[in-house]
């Protein structure tokens, strides 16, 4: 285990209604002028790499922590850490998601008060992740290429929480079948205002254009 990185252990909160600790949390937040983002996708969609590839290009303008979640193991906090920014493992022992509270503990864990942004890795699963306000200021999603263009009609809860959807893996296009006019147009019809970016976290492609957007957003909310 590397020691650079902190592991926290986290567990649901039965007790509290999680709809009010997560209004809390973000009042807390915007107190402490730090923007949350809520990242989530599927294993392997590249919610890492977006970390990494996000982070590299946002760590001048603004101070930057990483919460990472995970049923359990610690690769991806390490792979974070080991570029230099700050994150926290946060362990939910076989939970597919995270509720408010658990987020408060990294939060704590973390020390939220000292970042004007942190990026929030939430486990890899389309279904659960989406039914829990994590007291974040953005939700926003990552679909890569691989998984294809019918994924708004099969989890359309997932694509109408999220404000912004950031179109991963573009550089496998050739290689796959994904229409992504059918794909924007399933999500618009979930989502109508939702926002879309095509990235490639191999290439580095469309990867300023989320970066300078989230940038602005970060900047809105620590106003
Ligand atoms: N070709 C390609 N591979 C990618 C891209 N982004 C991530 N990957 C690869 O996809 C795998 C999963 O990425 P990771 O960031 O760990 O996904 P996570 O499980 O969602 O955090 C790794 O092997 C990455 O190198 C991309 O834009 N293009
Ligand atoms: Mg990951």
């Amino acid at each position: 285990m590397s020691d650079n990185v902190r592991l926290i252990e986290v567990k649901e909160n039965i007790l509290d209604d999680n709809e009010k600790v997560a209004a809390a949390l973000r009042a807390r937040l915007k107190e402490e002028k730090t923007f949350l983002v809520n990242l989530m996708a599927s294993p392997g969609a590249g919610k890492t790499s977006t970390v990494i590839q996000t982070t590299a290009r946002l760590k001048e303008a603004f101070n930057i922590g990483v919460l990472e979640a995970d049923i359990d193991s610690m690769v991806d906090a390490e792979k974070v850490a080991a570029t230099g920014i700050t994150a926290i493992q946060m362990r939910t022992g076989g939970f597919c998601h995270l509720d408010a509270s658990m987020v408060g503990d990294g939060l704590d864990a973390i020390g939220s008060q000292d970042f004007d942004l942190i990026l929030l890795e939430n486990v890899g699963n389309l279904v659960c992740p989406a039914e829990f306000d994590t007291g974040s200021a953005l939700n926003a999603m990552i679909l890569s290429v691989p998984e294809g263009d019918d994924k708004p009609l099969k989890y359309p809860l997932m694509f109408s929480v999220c404000e912004v959807v950031l179109i991963n893996k573009i550089d496998t296009c050739e290689h796959f079948d994904f229409d992504r006019a059918r794909f924007e147009e399933g999500v618009k019809k979930v989502n109508p205002s939702c926002t879309l970016f095509d990235i490639s976290c191999r290439t580095g492609e469309g990867i300023d254009a989320w970066v300078a957007w989230l940038k602005e957003r970060t900047k809105a909310h620590n106003a």
